[in-house]
């Protein structure tokens, strides 16, 4: 048994009837994959809230966020041979792909790390044409006194990394994007490594190569270059379909570490760790054959979308690391891991 998890024994920590909807004709479908942080002494979490439109028998409805930014209702027929809706989360018509919720970013914060309030706190949208079908599954960074949030920006044009920063989580302002299509799964580290900024990022190539994980480097943290691989998929084991880096990675006296997230044919995505070198991170020391943790709660195993634990936000505090994490792609939850205990269950190359 490899789920060395310590989970919250309040979980699921929050259920899509816990919030309103954005507006009175949507519904909120899943609540899932926050970022965390830690602000004015409190946590954070910046949810991912995927809504739809109440659906009538023999119709699908779904909503985009058109070029003048209002909201659009597009309607087909479940009947009609253009349509393809085999995944819950995406679907086909005459050779376009739409999904069909859309997703924003609720900012909710606590004193206890378990009982979350959205009460008079921002609501993150999508805006522009490249986030036209939403946003997605925060990382929060923070360097000195700036956060960065990095996103996955979705519209017509494909899934690209957006990023926006603030200071006091009431102004934002957007870098746009950072990292174009396909890409996704952004976690900026939270020191300048020699003078650079570093982060992680998932790029997906169709034919040659996959879904991997990807070291970038910038001047700025804006512009990046200098992309490198850095971390696969594994032919045979739980992560041989894609893997996609959690937040950001924990600097630890053996190296930077990163929980991420990987998923095998049948879309099952666990939590498993890898190790970089703290002075160079595209070198990668150790990473663990089996996963930390698997579903296996009834709440991973079955909602929006089943066999399901992703995490995108984290909080350290000594050796105790707690990780928020969406579950079955539908409820938010909490578990607690040591983090020696990863360390240990790292095998080095
Ligand atoms: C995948 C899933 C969805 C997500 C889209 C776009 O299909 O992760 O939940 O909305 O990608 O990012």
């Amino acid at each position: 048994m490899s789920d060395i998890a310590r989970r919250f024994p309040e979980n699921p920590l929050l259920m899509p009837k816990d919030l309103q909807p954005s507006t009175s004709d949507l519904q909120i479908i899943s609540l899932l994959n926050p970022g965390v942080f830690v602000f004015e002494g409190k946590t954070w979490l910046l949810v991912r809230v995927a809504e739809c439109i109440a659906q009538k028998e023999g119709v699908i409805f779904f909503p985009i966020v058109n070029e003048l930014g209002k909201m659009e209702i597009i309607e087909i027929p479940l009947n009609d041979p253009e349509l393809i809706a085999t995944d819950p989360r995406v679907i086909q018509y005459k050779g376009l792909d739409y999904l069909t919720t859309i997703s924003h970013l609720r900012l909710l914060s606590s004193d206890d790390g378990i009982h979350f309030s959205s009460e008079g706190l921002e609501l993150l949208t999508g805006s522009g044409r490249l986030e036209q079908y939403g946003i997605e599954d925060a990382r929060v960074s923070k360097l000195d006194d700036t956060y960065y949030i990095t996103y996955t920006a979705v519209s017509s044009s494909g899934v690209g990394v957006g990023l926006r920063t603030t200071k006091d989580w009431k102004n934002f302002e957007s870098k746009g994007m950072i990292f174009p299509p396909h890409n996704k799964d952004c976690a900026i580290f939270e020191e300048i490594i020699n003078g650079k900024f570093y982060a992680l990022h998932r790029p997906s190539s169709p034919q040659i190569g996959g879904n991997f994980i990807w070291l970038a480097e910038s001047l700025d943290g804006i512009h990046w270059g200098n992309h490198q691989f850095l971390v696969g998929t594994r032919t045979g084991l739980w992560d041989s379909a894609r893997v996609g880096a959690g937040a950001a990675p924990i600097k630890t006296e053996k190296g930077w570490l990163e929980i991420y997230h990987g998923a095998d044919a049948e879309h099952r995505y666990c939590l498993g760790a890898f190790l970089m070198d703290l002075e160079n991170p595209s070198i990668v020391l150790a990473r663990t054959l089996d996963p930390i943790m698997v579903p296996t709660e009834n709440y991973e195993l079955s909602g929006f979308f089943g066999f399901v634990v992703f995490t995108n936000g984290h909080i350290v505090n000594g050796d105790e690391l707690t990780i928020y994490y969406g579950a079955a792609d539908e409820f938010v939850c909490g578990a607690k891991f040591s983090i020696t205990e990863i360390l240990a269950a790292l095998e080095y190359f």
